[in-house]
């Protein structure tokens, strides 16, 4: 018999939204509850695929007829959501950050694997066209000196939402742990992590109107990283660089362009738009769910991404570099 997946969804925005379209579009699965506060919001998506519309999370992971549940609200709430999912043993799908600490992360994976059920965090940037061309690029530039990741947004007037609330939000690169993730995922355990950089606060409490820090990561290979990251006013033009320094070749990716040098000339490197992303993410779920096929990221790289990112965090607040622990 096949089985039509019940999914839960918990969170109404950008995420949420196209979670609760490609289930919905899946032959493989139905949206059964979408859980959000505010109603009207809750209300549409519910509607839109014909489920239903609840305020409390916590009754999405107690449903019975609930399969899976799908964790798309502010950071904050991961952690208790998936918690609550585990302990009710529904395999969970939760959009990065698992968790605002590594020590919480650490105890959520050990509790999935106890349960025996699935927590699959998302991290999307690893099925883009940047990611894909990075990783098929990079052997030729040959022995790897350096790389540089600048990912920066300006945001003028800077809004009032969660995601400029830091106890919503959480340290910065925590939060857009992709940036790191990129580079672990590429080049492996990071030895030691220094950070540097500053939230600028708003007069509101807890929000803040900007951030911008730097990250240095001396990888176990020896290779040198630096994560750029930041948004708010105190930026004044977005941008979105990836630089690769080999020893025999360059690796150069400016938004959607491309291009590898070398001592034989320049190479465009075609990169293909941020599209469908979490539609792709969704589908490799339910084939993982129902048929066994094989996920694309596993909890533990995420797990070790957010280790380094907390390095990163405790290097700001002390003043100097932080070691890393080669696993999870
Ligand atoms: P968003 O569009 O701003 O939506 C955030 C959702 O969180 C809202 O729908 C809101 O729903 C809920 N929420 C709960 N408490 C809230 C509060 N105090 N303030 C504001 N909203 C609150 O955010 P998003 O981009 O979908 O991000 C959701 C999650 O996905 C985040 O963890 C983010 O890191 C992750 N993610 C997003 C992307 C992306 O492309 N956008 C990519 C990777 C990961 P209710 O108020 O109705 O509950
Ligand atoms: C990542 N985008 C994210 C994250 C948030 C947003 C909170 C996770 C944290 C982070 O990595 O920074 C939020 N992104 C937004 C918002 C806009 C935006 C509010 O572009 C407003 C326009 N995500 C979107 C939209 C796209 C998008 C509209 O909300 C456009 C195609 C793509 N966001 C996208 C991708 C990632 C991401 C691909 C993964 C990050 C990465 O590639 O490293």
């Amino acid at each position: 018999m096949n089985k039509v997946l019940r999914v839960g969804i918990v969170g109404t925005g950008y995420a949420a939204r196209l979670r609760a379209f490609a289930f919905a579009q899946d032959p493989r699965s139905q949206v059964v509850v979408v859980a959000g506060q505010d109603g009207d919001r809750t209300q549409g998506i519910a509607q839109a695929h014909r489920a239903e519309a609840m305020a409390d999370w916590r009754q999405v992971a107690e449903r019975e007829d609930v399969d899976l549940v799908v964790v798309a609200t502010i950071n904050a709430l991961h952690a208790p959501i998936v918690r609550a999912a585990l302990e009710a043993g529904k395999p969970v799908v939760v959009e990065y950050p698992l968790a605002l600490s590594y020590a919480e992360g650490q105890s959520l994976l050990s509790l999935a694997q106890t349960q025996g059920v699935m927590l699959h965090v998302e991290h999307i940037e690893q099925l883009g066209g940047l990611h894909q061309a990075f990783l098929a690029y990079l052997p030729r530039v040959g022995r790897v000196e350096g790389v540089h990741y600048t990912t920066l947004a300006a945001k003028t007037p800077p809004p009032r939402r969660w995601s400029y609330h830091l106890p919503s939000l959480g340290f910065p690169l925590i939060a857009a742990l992709s940036r790191i993730h990129r580079l672990t995922h590429a080049l492996g355990p990071v030895a030691q992590v220094s950070c540097q950089g500053q939230l600028w606060p708003s007069e509101a409490k807890d929000y803040f109107t900007s951030c911008y820090y730097e990250a240095q990561l001396e990888f176990v290979s020896g290779v040198r990283g630096e994560v750029t990251y930041g948004k708010g006013e105190v930026i004044t033009q977005d941008e979105r660089r990836l630089w690769v320094v080999g020893d025999r070749g360059e690796l150069r990716f400016e938004g959607e362009r491309g291009e590898l040098r070398s001592a034989d000339g320049s190479e465009a490197i075609a990169v293909t738009p941020r599209r469908g992303l979490f539609a792709l993410d969704t589908a490799m779920v339910l084939g993982h769910l129902l048929e066994g096929s094989r996920l694309y990221v596993s909890p533990k790289e995420s797990l070790y991404a957010l280790r380094v990112a907390e390095a990163a965090q405790e290097s700001v607040r002390l003043g100097r570099a932080v070691e890393v622990g080669i696993g999870v």
